[in-house]
């Protein structure tokens, strides 16, 4: 019997939705959507955080992580750190399909793309140009509100990053206006689950940073016989949690996707030092969803205080 096929992504991004659901309803197969999402965000630079052109790291390159994982096998396709390679989530799926392999990173993996026919090419944009020199311009202080109190040290220098999470530091180094990864869950008509994630990680971080989006558990996870999840935020602190293993988790022990999502983000709540954005969409084989997500939540004498950030997903179903 057919199953009813959905595809759900964060943020509105509609033309991967609408893409990927082109693909499910034509017969494609779960993959194919995941791929497809991913592709046209990569193609459209969704919000300068996917795809080329976006997200310059300290020394000005972009860089792309991407992965793809297949429910029924639990199969995994990976590429982090790839270099001057538009392609990200179809050369995960090469890594996926026509390798033993789960995960390549780096040079390699272009090397890797460019034998399985990927062209090479600059991933350098105006903007990414822009936003570096701006950045450096600005002595490399991160221009984030909160951060309030501007590390004179944090200054363009061969060390100016500071460890995060610790307490009472004051001190950020990414700006998090924009974390919009795209992380997809999808399901075909033979009831297949497939999950994915696209981005160019976060902007001005050190030359070789992955964040949490390729990592199987942190970035995305799919389980056929319970469900998949996929996140977007700040990497660095969520890949700490494997939060999208964690959702599946939660569902396998009985939670509705919605209570997943909700008591997974709980447990970076309850061990927070400071401000971090995580998110998360959570589909179980069903169907069912659920998402949240957490803008920033900061810890005043032991009380946590949260404004949640309107995760604008889109999603298409029968
Ligand atoms: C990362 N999770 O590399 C990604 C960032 C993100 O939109 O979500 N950016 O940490």
């Amino acid at each position: 019997q057919d199953s009813k096929p959905f595809v759900i992504i964060t943020w509105d991004f509609l033309n991967a939705t609408q893409n990927a659901w082109k693909q499910l309803s034509s017969g494609g197969s779960a993959v194919d959507a995941v791929e497809s999402a991913g592709s046209t965000c990569e193609r459209d630079q969704c919000d300068h955080t996917v795809g080329w052109g976006g997200s310059p790291d300290e020394n000005g390159e972009t860089t792309l992580d991407s992965m793809i994982m297949d429910g029924p096998t639990l199969n995994v396709g990976a590429v982090a750190g790839l270099r001057r390679v538009k392609d990200a989530i179809s050369v995960a799926r090469r890594v996926l399909e026509n390798t033993d392999h789960s995960f390549l990173v780096g040079e390699m993996a272009t090397e890797f793309a460019k034998q399985m026919g990927f062209k090479e090419e600059s991933l350098d944009s105006e903007w990414s140009q822009k936003t570096h020199n701006d950045w450096k311009a600005n002595k490399c202080q991160p221009n984030f509100w909160l951060n309030v109190m501007p590390d004179p040290k944090n200054s363009c220098g061969p060390y100016k990053q500071v460890k995060r999470d610790v307490p009472n530091t004051g001190k950020h180094l990414i700006n998090r206006e924009n974390h919009d990864t795209i992380g997809i869950v999808a399901m075909d008509r033979n009831g297949s689950l497939a999950v994915g994630t696209s981005t160019n990680g976060l902007r001005h971080a050190i030359s070789g940073r992955v964040g949490d989006s390729p990592i199987p558990g942190a970035g995305a996870y799919v389980d056929q016989q319970v469900g998949g999840a996929a996140g977007t935020g700040d990497g660095d602190i969520m890949m700490r949690y494997l939060l999208t293993y964690q959702a599946v988790e939660f569902m396998r022990m009985g939670l509705a996707p919605q209570q997943a999502a909700e008591e997974t983000l709980r447990r970076i709540l309850k061990r927070a030092h400071r401000s971090h954005i995580a998110a998360l969409v959570v589909a179980d084989k069903n169907g069912q969803y659920g998402l949240k997500s957490y803008y920033f939540y900061i810890k005043l004498m032991g009380i946590v205080l949260q404004a949640p950030r309107v995760l604008t997903l889109s999603e298409a179903s029968l």
